[in-house]
């Protein structure tokens, strides 16, 4: 039986889609529901979903399941269609491109359009200093690329993450990668030379930025050595993590003394970049100029390409060949990358992730200040959090959290947790939907927590 005889007919994607939160079965609906068993019968089980739907289309702020459900999108698929699902411009270019060729290997044939996406980073990355790109497929794979080259360069094998951080789960972004469950448990042994440093974590700590900085720099210099360390790599805003905000001062600090003792900078901008935040990167809003970028996720709006850009002689280090991959910087993928470059441009969506940012801000320190379940609202532009906890202690409430999420997604809102504890709501949501649907979504949250 082929797929489509099992699926409803599928409307086509991209902002035509009635924009609506429309439940017309309960989730999963009868042809979701086949689909998800055909799921448990195929599929890995350490391949999990939170979203009990098939989906068949989806574009502007929606995704419609195989039932006609459609569902009000606050993930974005955890920050990827940033400039909307099936983004018109993005359909055009890739079609155009599939019917052209689909693969030489940039190694072996190269193209164009890969360069064109390495001189767009290249300008759109922070400083204006001489750089190089080189392109991957995913974040995780991005991420390794970045520490190999840091590590060539410097001749040093240390390497500096932090509590909280997220950076894949591959082996070495796993060892880099803070929580235990369901990122590493039962998969080690990992990746050796990763040091953990502590983060700053306003909320919970209380710090300032340098004094936060100081801790991380005493154990860095006393527990590693400073002349052993190849890189420090941060997310500037954490997103798995929590949607940590560090405070102001912390990665000013930190890239000073990568400066001051010769190890490269690496800031993994694969959640929070390309417009997300309502910049282009997120180090922008802390006035920092990392050596290395690491970007993925909203590059290409859901093809996938990840990269890494930086300093010229930091890039240029590693041997030619030293590089690579079959997929790297796949033809596709860059065509995507160009449109969606052109939409965050043209569409004028960096602004867009800025209202969105404070209708969000608006609606949810406006609970905060009703139910002091709700302890910490932060973010920058399309990028919100909200941290759930117990206010007679303030202790974590990752059980409530999940609640919460379950039933916004029952009544037709995707929504995702994160943060170690499990006690933070995110927002993420495509920069081309409506504020109306926005507010709806928001609706929805706050009739949920009520009946938490
Ligand atoms: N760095 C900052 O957020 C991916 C993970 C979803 P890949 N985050 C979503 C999951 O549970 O697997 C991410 C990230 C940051 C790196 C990555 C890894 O990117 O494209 O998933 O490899």
């Amino acid at each position: 039986m082929s797929v489509t005889e099992t699926l409803a007919p599928r409307p086509v994607g991209g902002p035509t889609l009635p924009q609506e939160r429309r439940l017309v079965t309960e989730l999963p609906g009868p042809r979701s529901r086949e689909v998800l068993d055909r799921k448990a019968r195929a599929v890995a089980a350490g391949v999990g979903h939170t979203v009990p739907i098939a989906a068949v289309a989806a574009g502007g702020g929606v995704v419609v399941d195989a039932d006609g459900n459609s569902l009000i999108d606050l993930g974005s698929g955890i920050a990827v269609t940033t400039a909307g699902n099936a983004n018109p411009r993005v359909v055009t270019a890739v079609t155009e491109q599939v019917a052209r060729f689909t693969h030489t290997c940039f190694m072996i044939a190269p193209y164009e359009s890969y360069i064109a996406v390495a001189e767009a980073l290249n300008r759109l990355t922070p400083g204006d200093h001489d750089k190089r790109t080189a392109l991957f497929n995913s974040g995780a794979e991005a991420v390794e690329n970045a520490v190999k080259i840091a590590r060539k360069h410097t001749g040093r094998q240390a390497v500096i993450a932090f509590d909280h951080a997220y950076h894949g789960r591959t082996n070495l972004t796993m060892a880099l990668t803070a929580k235990n469950m369901p990122y590493k448990h039962g998969f080690g042994p990992f990746a050796g030379e990763v040091y953990r440093a502590p983060m700053s974590y306003p909320f919970h700590d209380g710090l300032t930025g340098p004094e936060s900085a100081a801790r991380a720099i005493t154990l860095i210099e006393k527990q590693v050595g400073a002349e052993n360390v190849a890189a420090v790599i941060i997310e500037p805003i954490q997103g798995e993590g929590g949607f940590i905000v560090p405070a102001d001062g912390f990665l000013n600090t930190l890239v000073d003394w990568c400066r001051d003792n010769g190890a490269v900078f690496i800031a993994d901008e694969v959640q929070t970049g390309f417009a997300r935040t309502g910049r282009w990167f997120a180090s922008e809003h802390f006035g920092i100029v990392p050596d290395l970028v690491v970007t993925a996720k909203g590059i290409a709006d859901g093809l996938p390409l990840s990269g890494v850009t930086g300093r010229a002689e930091i890039m240029d280090s590693p041997h030619a060949g030293g590089l690579g991959g079959t997929y790297g910087g796949n033809p596709l993928a860059c065509v995507a990358a160009l449109a969606a470059i052109e939409s965050y441009e043209a569409d004028g969506l960096l602004e867009r992730a800025s209202e969105i940012g404070a209708q969000l801000t608006g609606r949810l320190t406006a609970l905060q200040a009703r139910d002091p379940r709700v302890g910490d609202v932060r973010g920058h532009g399309a990028m919100i959090a909200a941290e759930f906890v117990d206010p007679a202690t303030g202790a974590p409430d990752g059980s409530l959290t999940a609640r919460v999420a379950k039933a916004c997604i029952a009544a037709g809102v995707i929504v995702l947790t994160c943060g170690t504890h499990g006690n933070v709501i995110r927002f993420l949501p495509p920069l081309t939907i409506t504020d109306d649907l926005l507010a709806e979504g928001l609706d929805v949250l706050e009739t949920a927590l009520v009946g938490a």
